[in-house]
């Protein structure tokens, strides 16, 4: 690494990167060593009621080490920002990992408190100076949709086809962040990360490092066939920033790589360590209820299912899905089908030496349950005081559901009860469900915890009630928040024993179940695996029987599972699989990296 004065700017050379800090206005040039690609002029930014505010001259600087060839160089600099605010930028570029990583800090020097918006540690914008250089045209420039949730659909796709948002106003509560705005034409999005690349080359890659406290992404804006601004930016939610206070904006990395190494996975390499994320080896294998029985599901059928799987050595898990509660948030109440509750299934379950698996919907409470009832003051409401619906299922009673509020104390002790109480039952496997629900806009009690500290603190409170044990299951669940608190994580939308499916038209995104919709997010989020933490990829469907899948499709959706090295999960009545479709399982197991 190569450290310099030139020109008054700050110039730090390492093997792949360069990188020069300018002073007035404070801002920074990153280019490839090569300088095939190149951003000038990103400046750090802060969101107040709508307005930007860019940071000024550069007023101080600390820099260590100033001069030889350091393996780390670290550069503090500070600039005023509109009257009252000063701002703190931190760039640490290390020789060993290609990519910068860039810290900003607000502080209010004034006199009266600013509410802060949004924080946006980089934006390049060419209508003030900034510019954009990338290896390939921009017919070629490919850009990654990481979307914010499970289900949410997720890849790459060339800037001039419009990124898709739901008509539907409830699938967009459920699959985008409250605080990413919705793209339209010449603006696209990415929840927590992106990339820039052409077919051939992954060129830049930006991506939030810690998701702490706020919900981020990347916007990528374009005009007339050119990228006319990048920014990376922190949702504050209206932060009172008091005077004398300071917020600090969630940590970002911007990769660049001349060598064409894959961007997402150094970001989530770099991103599950920052994050202390649990990533259990081997990946585990297991039978969940859901895609054969649904919510009709009976005692009778998992005991049945319990029996056809011994003999299958090394499947794991035993799965009961949605369908065994009286009603979706009475989860210690049961459904008629299981006259004597959970526990004597996860005896049974144990004793003949599988794991027990339950799924409960955590923040999902139906309006027809026991629990919505008995504590109005629970739910999650609207500035209006109006509950605020989280889900519609006509397949559960009551049809609709409400969000709990994950920061009422007596909702995070109920919810900490409940678990420990599946626990005592004998479940050791959890599949936490519709998890975005735990992560609304919405009026709560501690209004001052930001949305994504909310959603922490309360599946915080579930892990400490589950003891170290558990493997925790993450679906429907914000990925970026989700971060060091799960093992595994579903990392797409439900299969289905079809290909694909019409609904997607009237949803207004390929978010609905298919197998179509679930392959290409098995795909395109296969870079997580094992580093976030252990990617499902949910269920292979392989009966014979009852599906509108050709036996091409089958070996596809089990190609695709088997191939990402995720969790491999049935869901089949066991009982009905021919031989053929048994041999096909069998060549599925142990999962790829097991030794
Ligand atoms: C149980 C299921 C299974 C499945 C989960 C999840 O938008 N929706 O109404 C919607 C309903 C169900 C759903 C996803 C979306 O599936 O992914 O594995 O556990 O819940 O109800």
């Amino acid at each position: 690494m190569e450290v310099r004065r030139s020109q008054g700017r700050l110039v730090v050379e390492t093997a792949s990167l360069v990188l020069a800090v300018n002073p007035d206005p404070l801002s920074f040039d990153v280019s490839s060593r090569d300088r095939s690609i190149q951003l000038k002029g990103a400046r750090p930014a802060v969101d107040v009621r709508g307005e930007l505010l860019y940071a000024g001259r550069m007023l101080g600087q600390d820099f260590a080490p100033v001069s030889g060839t350091p393996q780390t160089a670290r550069i503090e600099t500070r600039a005023r920002c509109g009257n009252s605010l000063e701002l703190t930028l931190t760039l640490v570029v290390e020789e060993q990992a290609p990519g910068l990583i860039v810290d900003l800090r607000v502080s209010n020097l004034g006199r009266v408190p600013v509410p802060i918006r949004r924080l946006l540690p980089l934006r390049v914008d060419r209508g003030l100076g900034g510019d954009v250089k990338l290896p390939f045209s921009f017919e070629e420039l490919l850009f990654y949709r990481m979307g914010y949730q499970s289900w949410t659909p997720a890849g790459y796709a060339p800037l001039k086809e419009r990124q898709r948002r739901s008509r539907l106003a409830f699938v967009r509560r459920m699959h985008e962040s409250p605080f990413t705005p919705s793209p339209r034409t010449g603006l696209q999005v990415s929840d927590f990360v992106t990339t820039l690349r052409s077919s051939e080359r992954p060129a830049v890659t930006l991506g939030f490092l810690t998701h702490r406290r706020f919900l981020n992404h990347i916007a990528l804006m374009h005009q007339r066939a050119e990228v006319s601004a990048i920014e990376a930016a922190v949702a504050a939610e209206e932060h009172p920033l008091v005077p004398e206070g300071s917020l600090e904006a969630e940590r970002l990395w911007l990769g660049i790589d001349p060598r064409g190494t894959d961007g997402l996975a150094t970001w989530a390499e770099r991103t599950g360590k920052e994050m202390q994320a649990p990533v259990p080896a081997p990946v585990g294998t297991g039978w969940c209820s859901w895609y054969e029985f649904f919510t009709g599901v009976t005692a009778k059928d998992v005991e049945r299912n319990v029996e056809a799987l011994a003999p299958f050595g090394s499947i794991e898990t035993i799965q009961i899905d949605d369908g065994y509660q009286a009603a979706v948030g009475d989860w210690l109440e049961w459904d008629p089908e299981f006259p004597d509750g959970v526990a004597p299934l996860a005896a049974r379950i144990r004793s003949a030496g599988f794991r027990a698996g339950i799924w409960l919907a955590p923040f999902l409470v139906s309006r027809a349950s026991r629990v919505a009832q008995d504590h109005p003051g629970w739910l999650l409401r609207s500035e209006a005081g109006r509950p605020i619906v989280a889900n519609i299922n006509p397949a559960w009673k009551g049809s609709i559901c409400y969000a709990l509020d994950p920061t009422h104390p007596e909702v995070l002790d109920w919810l900490a009860r409940t678990v420990a109480t599946l626990r005592r039952h004998g479940f050791d496997y959890l599949k936490l469900d519709f998890l975005y629900a735990g992560a609304l806009h919405g009026r709560r009690h501690e209004q001052a915890q930001p949305t994504a500290a909310a959603y922490r603190t309360a599946i915080e409170t579930i892990r400490e009630a589950a003891g170290p044990d558990p493997f925790l299951l993450g679906c429907g669940a914000p990925l970026g928040p989700s971060i060091g608190l799960f093992e595994g994580m579903r990392i797409g939308p439900d299969v289905a024993p079809r290909w694909r499916t019409r609904l997607d038209t009237i949803i207004g995104i390929p978010a609905a179940p298919s197998a179509r919709n679930a392959v290409r997010n098995v795909l395109s989020r296969a870079p997580l695996h094992q580093r976030l933490w252990i990617n499902d990829p949910d269920c292979v469907l392989l009966r014979d029987g009852q599906t509108r899948l050709t036996e091409d499709e089958v070996r596809t959706v089990a190609a695709a599972a088997f191939a990402s090295g995720g969790l491999i999960l049935l869901s089949d009545d066991l009982a009905h699989l021919s031989s053929e479709r048994q041999r096909l399982l069998e060549r599925l197991l142990p999962p790829l990296g097991t030794p």
